[in-house]
C-alpha cells in the first residue's frame, strides 16, 4: 500500500536559525536576538544574527532544494520582520522577503508551508509580558492577519504555532532557551492559556480571510513511549504513558492538544497544578479547539529508551545516538502515528524528523553521512508500516533543510541535508540529500 500518490514531501527551517540579517530592512528585535548574546545562554555565545544569511541567499537556496527534489518546503515567518515591534506598524520590506520566497518557490515547483510562529517573539511584545499579557492572543491575530493578507493567494498550507512544549518548557520552565527563565507553575499555566488562545485566534483568522482554501493546523511535539513488546498491556502502558502529563507536565502532548482537539484541558492538568490551574471560560475553549485539518507532530526520538542510563538492565548500553545525545529508535514513528490518530482522529503529518551528526565536507569535496541515510530511511520505514496498516498519514517533513542554529547548541550540532560552512557561507549538498530525492521521487519505494 505505502503512501498516498498525494504525500507531501519535503524538508523544513524555521526563520531564526537561517535568516540571518537580523536587523536590516526594518526588521525588529526578537527575544532570540536580544537574549542569545547574554553569555551563558548559549554554546559560545554563538547568535542568529547572520546565521545561514538565507535572508541574502534564499535564490540560491531554492535552486538547492530544487536538487535536493523537494515537493514541499515548510519555513517560518519572523515575526518582527514583518511587524517590527509586534503590532500596529507593518515593515513591507519585510513581507517583500516572504512574499519574494513564496514566488521563488512556486517558480521552482516547490509548494510552500507556513509557520507562522517558531519561538522568535518580537521583543516589543516581550517588554509588555509577552505571552503573560491578556492581550497576546489579539496580538497574534492581528499578525496573523496582515500575513494572510500578503500571502494566502499563493500559500494553502497554514501551521499556528510550533511546539508550544519548548516555548514554555524551554523557555519559561527549563530556562535553556530565550527568554531563559524559570517560572513558577501559575505563569506558566497563565502563559500555556494565552498560546492556545493565540493559536485558537489564528486559526479563525486563516479560515476567515484566506483567499485560497486553507489547510491549517499545528505542530506540536511531546513525549512518545513505545510499548516494551507487543502485548496488550504493553501497548496499554506505552499509550497511557505517552498521553499521561505526570512527567512531563508543560512537555506533554496532551496539555495542548486536548484542548485544541477536545475543547477541554486534561482531567490530571486540574490535580497536578491544583489551585494554580485555571478556570477557562466556555467562550475561551471554543476559540482554543477551532477544528484542525491535521495532527502536525515533530517526532525524534521514543522516550522510553531516551535514559538508558535509568534502565536496570544493560539493554541500552553502547546504543545508537545522535550528536544530540536522542537514541535512534524509529519505532516511535509508527506508534506515535497510531497512538495520535487513535486520540485525535486527524491525519498525521509528521512536520519534522530528522538527525545531527559531526558533518564534515571531505578531501573530495563531498559530506558523505551514512547514518542520516540510515536513519531516514528507518524512520520513514516505520512511518509507511504505519500508514500500511490504516493510519491516514499525510506527509513527512525532514529536519532540517540545511545546517542551523540549533537554538543554544549555537552552530554546533548540523541537522540538514545541505551542509553550510558558516565562515564562507557556501553550500554542499550531502550524499544523504541526494538520496532523500531518490526517496521522494520512489514515493517511499525504495525502502521496500
Ligand atoms: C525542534 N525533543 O525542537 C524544533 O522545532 C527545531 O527548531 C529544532 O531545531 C529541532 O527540533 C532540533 O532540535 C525539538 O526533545 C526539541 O523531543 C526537542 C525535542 C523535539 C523537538
Amino acid at each position: 500500500m505505502g503512501f498516498s500518490k498525494d504525500f507531501i514531501w519535503g524538508a523544513a527551517s524555521a526563520a531564526y536559525q537561517i535568516e540571518g540579517a537580523y536587523k536590516e530592512d526594518g526588521k525588529g528585535l526578537n527575544i532570540w536576538d536580544v537574549y542569545s548574546r547574554v553569555p551563558g545562554h548559549v554554546h559560545y555565545t554563538e547568535t542568529g544574527d547572520v546565521a545561514c544569511d538565507h535572508y541574502h541567499r534564499y535564490k540560491e537556496d531554492i535552486k538547492l532544494f530544487k536538487e535536493l527534489g523537494l515537493k514541499y518546503y515548510r519555513f517560518s515567518i519572523s515575526w518582527a520582520r514583518v511587524l517590527p515591534e509586534g503590532v500596529g506598524r507593518v515593515n513591507e520590506k519585510g513581507l517583500e522577503f516572504y512574499s519574494n520566497l513564496v514566488d521563488e518557490l512556486l517558480a521552482a515547483g516547490i509548494e510552500p508551508l507556513i509557520t507562522l510562529y517558531h519561538w522568535d517573539l518580537p521583543y516589543e511584545l516581550y517588554r509588555k509580558g509577552g505571552w503573560m499579557n491578556d492581550e497576546s492572543p489579539l496580538w497574534f491575530e492581528e499578525y496573523t492577519k496582515v500575513v494572510i493578507d500578503a500571502l494566502s493567494d499563493r500559500v494553502k498550507y497554514w501551521m499556528t504555532i510550533n511546539e508550544p512544549q519548548c516555548i514554555i518548557g524551554c523557555g519559561y520552565w527549563g530556562g535553556h532557551h530565550a527568554p531563559f527563565l524559570q517560572l513558577p507553575n501559575k505563569d506558566l499555566v497563565l502563559m500555556s492559556h494565552n498560546i492556545l488562545l493565540a493559536h485558537g485566534r489564528a486559526v479563525r483568522c486563516i479560515r476567515k480571510y484566506a483567499k485560497e482554501k486553507p489547510i491549517v493546523g499545528f505542530t506540536p511535539t511531546g513525549p512518545v513511549y513505545v510499548p516494551e513488546n507487543d502485548s496488550k498491556e504493553a501497548i496499554d502502558e506505552a499509550r497511557e504513558k505517552s498521553m499521561s502529563m505526570k512527567n512531563s507536565l508543560f512537555f506533554s502532548s496532551t496539555w495542548w492538544s486536548d484542548p485544541v482537539f477536545f475543547g477541554k484541558y486534561p482531567e490530571e492538568a486540574y490535580e497536578i497544578f491544583g489551585e494554580d490551574m485555571i478556570n477557562p471560560s466556555k467562550e475561551d475553549m471554543e476559540i482554543i479547539s477551532e477544528p484542525l485539518d491535521f495532527y502536525g507532530v515533530n517526532i525524534y526520538y521514543s522516550e522510553k529508551i531516551r535514559y538508558p542510563h535509568t534502565y536496570a538492565t544493560n539493554e541500552y548500553i553502547g546504543i545508537p545516538k545522535t550528536a544530540m545525545d536522542w537514541v535512534v529508535s524509529e519505532d516511535v514513528m509508527y506508534w506515535a502515528a497510531k497512538f495520535w490518530y487513535e486520540r485525535y482522529k486527524k491525519p498525521v503529518f509528521i512536520t519534522e524528523n530528522g538527525m545531527a551528526d559531526n558533518d564534515w565536507v571531505n578531501r573530495n569535496g563531498k559530506v558523505c553521512d551514512p547514518n542520516r541515510e540510515d536513519y531516514i530511511a528507518r524512520y520513514v520505514k516505520r512511518l509507511m508500516d504505519a500508514a500500511d496498516e490504516g493510519v491516514p498519514v499525510m506527509g513527512y517533513m525532514y529536519w532540517s533543510v540545511m545546517d542551523n542554529y540549533e537554538w543554544a547548541y549555537g552552530y554546533d550540532k548540523r541537522f540538514g541535508l545541505i551542509y553550510v560552512n558558516y565562515i564562507t557561507q557556501e553550500r554542499t549538498i550531502k550524499e544523504s540529500g541526494y538520496w532523500y530525492k531518490k526517496l521522494i521521487e520512489s514515493n517511499g519505494e525504495i525502502l521496500n
